[in-house]
């Protein structure tokens, strides 16, 4: 009988352990508003099997897509308050929280995409992911969203004039609603999950999203015209709640969390280069008709909105980042 009390009670410490261990486990929430297929997405799966290998499985990446846990307004102040342990966001929307984004918002102010990406990387980057820091947030990098380019179901958008009168759908950023302001168009902020019923019912004629995004979303299903105008380009910011950082992780994940962001970031970066070359075409091929803009004269009309904005962004700041891509 003791014998077998003595199993008995190793029995249950064992099993025990084997519950703490199971418990130890760190389920880590990331939240996106794109589709299953997207870039975001398949980023974001990435970036979980780089963690659950380093931490020998010991964090679980959950993520949510499709807006699932709300817009990206939602997921970032979800993550401000430490409701949400992390979400992958246009760094447009992070204008109602920090100035320090604005200078990507920019028409035009990013040509070239890697050596932004090499200024991004760098101490300069650092500086602008600190900005959110007071926010209750750390922005750990910042992946491809890509170069947006204009769709609508009116006209065949080429040059400036164009888009006279047509109510454009535009993330919530002052910079993005001013540059269309400029241009002659309606501007409206809707957030990204309401945006194929907003074009599908007509409340806007169009809308302005990288190729990955319009292919992803099935907007070819209610929009008839491409522009490849390029005229934002949109970095991710991958945000983590502060809270979480500071309080769940210790130094050893804190690493192993630095380290497979900057390979998921890179791995994510590719993916969209690489996606991004056969979309125009297959676009083309899903019955939408695709038009070349005339880039030079977009760029001449929106030069009001870099006088508009050259105090909020600081003339320094736009400054560094056109020269670093000299
Ligand atoms: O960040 O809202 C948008 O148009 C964004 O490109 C999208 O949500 C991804």
């Amino acid at each position: 009988m003791k014998r077998f009390l003595l199993v008995f009670t190793l029995l249950a410490v064992v099993l025990s352990a084997g519950a703490a261990a199971a418990d130890d486990k760190i389920v880590v929430r990331v939240a996106h508003t794109l589709a299953p297929d997207s870039h975001y997405h398949i980023g974001l799966e990435n970036f979980g099997k780089l963690l659950d290998e380093a931490s020998n499985g010991r964090i679980e990446l959950e993520i949510f897509h499709s807006s699932q846990l709300g817009s990206e307004r939602d997921a970032i102040e979800g993550v401000s308050m430490g409701t949400l342990e992390m979400t992958l966001v246009s760094s447009a929307p992070l204008a109602n929280f920090t100035n320090g984004f604005l200078v990507f918002d920019l028409p035009f102010i990013i040509q070239d995409r890697f050596k932004t990406y090499e200024w991004m990387d760098g101490p300069e980057g650092q500086k602008i992911l600190d900005s959110v820091l007071s926010k209750g947030m750390v922005a750990l990098g910042i992946w491809e969203n890509g170069f947006r380019m204009l769709t609508n179901s009116k006209k065949a958008v080429t040059k400036p004039e164009d888009l006279k009168g047509l109510k454009i759908r535009l993330m919530e950023n002052p910079i993005h609603v001013s540059t269309f302001k400029t241009l002659g168009a309606y501007p409206v902020p809707i957030p990204f999950g309401e945006l194929f019923t907003a074009l599908q019912q007509g409340t806007v004629d169009g809308q302005e999203n990288p190729l990955i995004i319009i292919s992803t979303s099935k907007f070819a299903e209610v929009q008839k015209y491409l522009s490849l105008t390029g005229h934002f380009y949109a970095p991710a910011i991958l945000l983590a709640s502060k809270d979480f950082w500071d309080n769940t992780l210790d130094d050893g994940l804190r690493a192993i969390f630095i380290d497979a962001e900057k390979k998921a970031r890179d791995w994510e970066r590719n993916f969209c280069i690489e996606a991004e070359k056969e979309l125009a075409a297959s676009l083309e091929a899903e019955g939408m008709e695709v038009v070349e803009a005339d880039k030079a004269a977009f760029f001449e009309a929106v030069q009001p909105v870099y006088k508009e904005f050259e105090d909020q962004v600081g003339k320094e700041a736009i400054q560094k980042l056109i020269d670093a891509q000299k």
